[in-house]
């Protein structure tokens, strides 16, 4: 059994889909931490862990996401869950207005196996939206369309979502290392 600890129910229920299908034995560790301000998801996400490791008597993940739009050079990237509590979809459509829309989301994995932090990346291209739509997933999804396709991430079935997106990226390579280590 490996714990995922998050306070994001949408997350878990993506991770939880893919980590099944694999036969890997997943339980949801609901909590939410304080991160640290930093210029990188990958330096958020491994301090986060670092922070709870020894807090937990099991092996744990965690993840950090940010939506980088190359217009706003990288805006919001580290910042993504405080711009979604404040200024939301809304606010980010309101600051491109006719500006460039091509944008990524980032998920980077830090996994704490008892003696080290190992971490799995994973990354979507895509564009900013002219407006919101989709009434699935969560946070930006509504303004996100992956490259390639013309429904935006909110528009998407969790499967559809799966099949293609940063976090599933992270977590196939993440699941791949597993794999071996139980060798
Ligand atoms: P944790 O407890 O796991 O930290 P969180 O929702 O705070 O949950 P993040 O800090 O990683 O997660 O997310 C930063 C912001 O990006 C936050 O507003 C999320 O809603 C949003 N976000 C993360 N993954 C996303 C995805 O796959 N699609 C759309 N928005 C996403």
């Amino acid at each position: 059994m490996i714990k995922f600890v998050t306070s994001n129910r949408n997350k878990f229920q993506e991770v939880k889909y893919l980590m099944e299908a694999a036969r890997i034995d997943v339980e949801w560790h609901e909590m939410k931490y304080e991160e640290i301000q930093a210029d990188t998801t990958e330096e958020i996400s491994r301090d986060s862990c670092a922070k709870i490791a020894g807090g937990l008597d099991s092996r744990f993940f965690l993840e950090d996401t940010g939506l980088y739009i190359d217009p706003l050079n990288g805006f919001p990237g580290p910042y993504s869950s405080y711009v979604q509590r404040t200024i939301g979809n809304k606010g980010i459509l309101r600051l491109l207005h006719n500006n460039g829309r091509d944008a990524a989301f980032l998920t980077v994995i830090s996994y704490w196996n008892g003696k080290e932090i190992v971490q799995f990346s994973g990354e979507l291209r895509g564009k900013i939206s002219y407006t919101e739509r989709g009434n699935n997933g969560f946070g930006y999804d509504p303004i996100f369309i992956p490259d390639g396709y013309e429904k935006s991430l909110a528009e998407m079935t969790v499967p559809e979502k799966n099949a293609i997106s940063h976090r599933s990226i992270a977590v196939l390579k993440f699941i791949d290392y597993l794999r071996k280590e139980d060798e």
